[in-house]
């Protein structure tokens, strides 16, 4: 199924690069996003190397975000739904369902061709209440295998990758102790990916969490592959989230667990990719987190715009990480920014809310930033 995207994906370069030719590249029209028509895009550009995706939110797929939609069809060939799919979304009550956001982003991803991305089955958080509340193990587990089977098998044949657990593991490595590992141990994984395997036969099964450069977490991350393989379960790949910032983490680190994870036979994504540009108050030496940085100008200093010098960082920064996933792109398979342009982008509200971040790829009107421009570069 992938290769036949990456094959449709060529065909439609060397059309584009035929008429291209054809038609002499001087006169090119300028697309909204200011491109030229006949320049590559993104998604064109790293056709042979691995998806580009985007997370789109729901007035994306209402139609209502006209702006990123254009680029949405024109740049990216993936799509994971940043909210819409999570448990508390779609089955709010043990015997309630709300379909239609998602059935409406697999109807998008399908007309845009797209590689679609389910995010997520199980997780501990966005869970409803009477998941949380839960205190018998046995109806937990058929709360999860329910969810599963409904979600899961609804879009089976129609949604290409499920990201089926996410966020299992702490810091060092351990097991999250959320209410799934509190009431049924390590057991629950290796069920859910089971449940996830019958439900949704055809799609590539995801293991997804954040700092997974981290070397104790990537320890965490490849006991979780192992044991699915060990049970003779299917684990088709490892997505690294990729939330990262200007300094932070080493690009080292993050190959490292590139090889550990490609190591294992594992595909490895990256999943939620962004750069937040702004300060963190945790990493402020002595700052109390408990202190309300809100409308704190020290904290949301690009408020009015961003400095040229800043832009040129944040491009910079993309490019390293281009080049590392270009590197890799025999074990890397997708390349997901978690949104469309700067406007949507969860980073304007944590770990404040309220301020003005840089982290993708376009920005507020939804046009090309200089990090575009640069990851482009690349390929060129
Ligand atoms: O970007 C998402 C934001 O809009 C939601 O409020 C939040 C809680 O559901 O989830 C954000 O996305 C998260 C993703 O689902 C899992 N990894 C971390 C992402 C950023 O918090």
């Amino acid at each position: 199924m992938q290769l036949l995207h990456y094959f449709r994906n060529s065909i439609f370069l060397i059309l584009a690069l035929g008429l291209a030719g054809c038609a002499g590249t001087n006169s090119a029209p300028e697309t909204e996003a200011g491109a030229s028509e006949t320049d590559l895009s993104l998604a064109e550009a790293y056709a042979g190397n691995f998806y580009i995706g985007a997370a789109i939110n729901a007035p994306q797929i209402i139609g209502q975000d006209t702006a990123a939609l254009r680029v949405l069809a024109r740049e990216f060939n993936s799509i994971t739904p940043e909210n819409v799919m999570k448990w508390e979304n779609i089955q709010p009550g043990p015997d309630s369902f709300t379909w239609e956001m998602a059935d409406a982003y697999v109807d998008l991803g399908e007309q845009q061709d797209k590689w679609i991305i389910g995010h997520t089955l199980v997780w501990h958080s966005q869970a409803p209440a009477y998941i949380n509340e839960t205190t018998d193990p046995d109806q937990l587990r058929t709360y999860m295998e329910e969810h599963i089977r409904a979600v899961a098998g609804r879009y089976a044949g129609r949604i290409d990758g499920w990201d089926v657990l996410n966020e299992a593991l702490n810091e060092d490595g351990s097991y999250r102790e959320s209410v799934f590992y509190k009431l049924l141990g390590e057991q629950y994984i290796v069920d859910a990916y089971r449940i996830a395997a019958e439900a949704a036969p055809d799609a590539e099964l995801y293991y997804n969490d954040y700092n997974l450069n981290n070397p104790e977490k990537r320890t965490g991350a490849v006991r979780i592959v192992n044991l699915l393989k060990e049970n003779g379960l299917r684990i088709d790949g490892v997505g690294m989230q990729g939330h990262y910032n200007l300094n932070g983490p080493p690009i080292e680190e993050v190959e490292a667990s590139i090889e550990a994870y490609a190591a294992t036979g594992a595909k490895v994504m990256f999943t939620e990719l962004d750069l937040t540009t702004l300060p963190n108050p945790w990493d402020l030496q002595g700052a109390d987190v408990n202190q309300n940085f809100e409308g704190s100008e020290k904290m949301n200093p690009y408020a009015a715009g961003l400095p040229d010098s800043v832009s040129t960082k944040i491009a910079e920064r993309y490019a390293d990480f281009f080049n590392l996933f270009l590197k890799h792109d025999e074990a890397i398979t997708r390349v997901t920014l978690w949104g469309v342009n700067d406007a949507q982008s969860w980073l304007n509200n944590w770990p404040i809310r309220g301020r003005t971040n840089y982290p993708l790829l376009f920005d507020r009107d939804s046009a090309p930033k200089e990090a575009y421009d640069a990851v482009i570069a690349l390929k060129q």
